[in-house]
This record gives structure tokens, C-alpha cells and sequence, in this order.
């Protein structure tokens, strides 16, 4: 069953060992209060609670390396009051048509031999035609054949467009909720949050693996993350693969200027999702080059297991390679 909408049942029989061991991500049902009440707790007890659960999961030592690249770059329609590439804003981002086949594939060679196992391919669309779907699938073809998992984040998509993409050989759609529905109308107006629901179903029927998240830092109350979460979490079953951003703020769209979030409430953010969605790659997204290190250290205690790697996410910058392996090197952490 999909559900769209978050669940306000009683939270007193929940169990969070219910899926354990399960093949699926079978989700169960998180009430905004209840994801409210671990934002709530005191932070030694949060972070204690999300490193038990990723202990049960996944190897507390070890983080993906995903790289992006912007297949096709700026001049969007919609108007999503975060994103430098919507046309309506001026902030100084390039236009620039797709790019070819053998660029990206010559992309991804060099970030799998940076050590990246995951490639991920944006574009910068409210949504797909079909014979831009033809050459994308033409890149997942040849990425897949270097033996990385793919991903690729398009827009919404149209009636048989997921199973074109699946059939290349896509892992993983990255279609993000961005934040809860409440908030959402402050945020994008061009397109609703059903429409996402829509092309995530979409995603899912193909046999795709979802890839799912947000943003936060846009002035959001912590009751917003938490309906954030609990909407994520709720899908049933759950993203496979859970992207938290953390704004970066790009002069000339609407959110420049917007006050930043407290780090540790972006940590505590990632351990509710940890906690939530226990067997999902949990991935510390966009904003990591304003985070400290010791910020991103708390970040993989709270539970992320995958990072961003290479200089650029897709039009703003990520830390240098030679930081992150430092960093990992520090932590004494392994990479995949
Ligand atoms: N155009 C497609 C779409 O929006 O579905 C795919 C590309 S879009 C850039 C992918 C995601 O990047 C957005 O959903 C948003 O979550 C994230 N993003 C965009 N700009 C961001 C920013 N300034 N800070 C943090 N995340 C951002
Ligand atoms: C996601 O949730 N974050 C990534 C990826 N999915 C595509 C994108 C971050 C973009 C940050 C702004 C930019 O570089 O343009
Ligand atoms: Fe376009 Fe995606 Fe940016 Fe929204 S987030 S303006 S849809 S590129």
C-alpha cells in the first residue's frame, strides 16, 4: 500500500525492531509528534538512539562516495526558491545544453578511480522529453557498464519514462519531497507535492529503488523537519536511499539570505531519519563545504553513511577529494 499522506495514528504500539531483518523496507507508521519527540530529546540520547539503529544495518565505519554531474546545466521553469538553475533567477549559473554521452561516461571513469562507487546524473528539467530520455538512457547504459551503481534526477516523470530508465539499467530516481507538505507552497509553486508522489509511485512501479529527501535550512520550523521526515518515512515501503541537504544559499534566489540552521539541528535531523528509516543509505547531501569537520564526524555518528565526492555537487561546490580521504583517513573510516 502507498500511502501520500502522513499517518497520525498512535505512535504507543510502535516497535522499532519490527522490520528488522526483513527483506523490505516495509515502513511503519511515524506520526509528525512522534518524529517530533526525537528531534526533542536531549542530543547524547538522540545520537545514542540512531548509532544502536545503524549499528543493527549497516558498518558504522564505511561511507559511499557518490559523484554528480550536471547533464544538463541552468534556463529551468520552475521556480523552486532554493535552486540556482531556475531561470527566473539571476544567480550568474551558465546555461548549457546536455552534455554528450561521452562526457559523462569519461566523468564517471574518473570518479570511480577517485574511489566513487555511485554516479549520479542531474538535470536541470521540470521534466523529461522523450528523446532527452533516449540519450540519458544512452548514459546509464554506459555508466552501469563501468560497473557503478547509477542514479539519475530528472523532474517528474511521464507514464512509461521510470520503466525506459529502469530498463537502461537505472538503480536508483532521486526525486526529493524537499520539506513537508505544509511548508512546501513557500517554497515551489510550479509543482505540487502530489505531483512527486506521483513520479516516485511511478519510480517504484518500475522496480526502481527511490531515492528521496530534502532540504533544510530554508527557514523551516523544527515541527517542518519533522513532517518532512515523517512523510519520507511513511512511504511505504521507505526510500531506499534518503538525501538531507543542507541549503546552500545562492545569491539571487529567493532563500539567499534566509538565517542559517544550527548545525546541530541538522545532525539531530539526520539521526531522526537514521532512526526512522533504519535500513536506508542515509547520505549527507548538499552544504557539507560550509560544515565543519567535526560537524560531518557528527553527521556519520547520527547515522549518514554516504557522502558527495568530487569538487562540484551540480553547479555549487562540494570539499576537495584530497579533504575528504583526509577526513575519512582521520576518522578511520572506509569508503565503498
Ligand atoms: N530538476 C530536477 C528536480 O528538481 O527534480 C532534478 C535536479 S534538482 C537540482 C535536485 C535536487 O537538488 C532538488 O530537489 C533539491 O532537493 C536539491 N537542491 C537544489 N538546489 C539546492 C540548494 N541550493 N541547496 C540544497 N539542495 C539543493
Ligand atoms: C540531492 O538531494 N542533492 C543533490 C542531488 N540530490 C542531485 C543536488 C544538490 C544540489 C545543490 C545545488 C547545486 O549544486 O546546484
Ligand atoms: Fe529546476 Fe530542479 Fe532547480 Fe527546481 S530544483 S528549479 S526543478 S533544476
Amino acid at each position: 500500500m502507498h500511502r501520500n499522506f502522513p499517518v497520525t495514528d498512535s505512535a504507543d504500539d510502535r516497535n522499532v525492531d519490527k522490520n528488522r531483518g526483513e527483506k523490505t523496507f516495509e515502513s511503519m507508521k511515524w506520526s509528525i509528534n512522534e518524529i517530533q519527540s526525537l528531534l526533542d530529546k536531549p542530543f547524547n540520547d538522540l545520537i545514542f538512539e540512531a548509532q544502536q539503529m545503524h549499528r543493527q544495518y549497516h558498518d558504522a565505519n564505511v561511507v559511499q562516495l557518490s559523484t554528480l554531474i550536471s547533464v544538463k546545466t541552468g534556463g529551468c521553469p520552475e521556480d523552486c526558491g532554493y535552486c540556482p538553475q531556475a531561470a527566473r533567477y539571476h544567480t550568474g549559473v551558465e546555461n548549457q545544453t546536455m552534455l554528450s554521452v561521452e562526457s559523462v561516461v569519461n566523468a564517471a571513469a574518473a570518479a570511480k578511480s577517485q574511489g566513487a562507487t555511485r554516479f549520479c546524473m542531474g538535470a536541470a528539467w521540470r521534466g523529461p522529453k522523450q528523446s532527452d530520455i533516449e540519450k540519458i538512457a544512452e548514459m546509464i547504459s554506459a555508466v552501469k557498464a563501468l560497473e557503478m551503481e547509477t542514479c539519475a534526477t530528472l523532474g517528474m516523470l511521464k507514464p512509461g519514462q521510470a520503466k525506459q530508465l529502469g530498463e537502461a539499467g537505472l538503480d536508483y530516481y532521486n526525486h526529493n519531497l524537499d520539506t513537508s507538505p505544509d511548508f512546501y507552497e513557500e517554497i515551489i509553486s510550479t509543482r505540487n507535492y502530489q505531483d512527486r508522489l506521483r513520479t516516485l509511485q511511478d519510480v517504484r512501479d518500475a522496480g526502481i529503488n527511490v531515492c528521496c529527501g530534502g532540504i533544510v535550512g530554508m527557514g523551516e520550523t523544527r515541527e517542518v523537519r519533522a513532517g518532512l521526515i515523517a512523510q519520507l518515512a511513511n512511504l511505504n515501503p521507505y526510500p531506499e536511499s534518503v538525501p538531507i541537504n543542507n541549503l546552500v544559499q545562492v545569491e539571487g534566489t529567493p532563500l539567499y539570505g534566509t538565517a542559517k540552521l544550527d548545525p546541530l539541528e541538522f545532525v539531530r535531523t539526520i539521526a531522526a531519519a537514521r532512526i526512522s528509516m533504519p535500513k536506508a543509505m542515509i547520505r549527507l547531501s548538499a552544504g557539507r563545504r560550509e560544515m565543519s569537520e567535526e560537524v560531518q564526524a557528527l553527521c556519520f555518528l547520527a547515522g549518514a553513511n554516504s557522502i558527495f565526492y568530487g569538487d562540484k555537487l551540480l553547479t555549487t561546490g562540494n570539499p576537495e577529494v584530497r579533504q575528504d580521504q583526509a577526513l575519512l583517513d582521520k576518522l578511520g573510516m572506509q569508503s565503498q
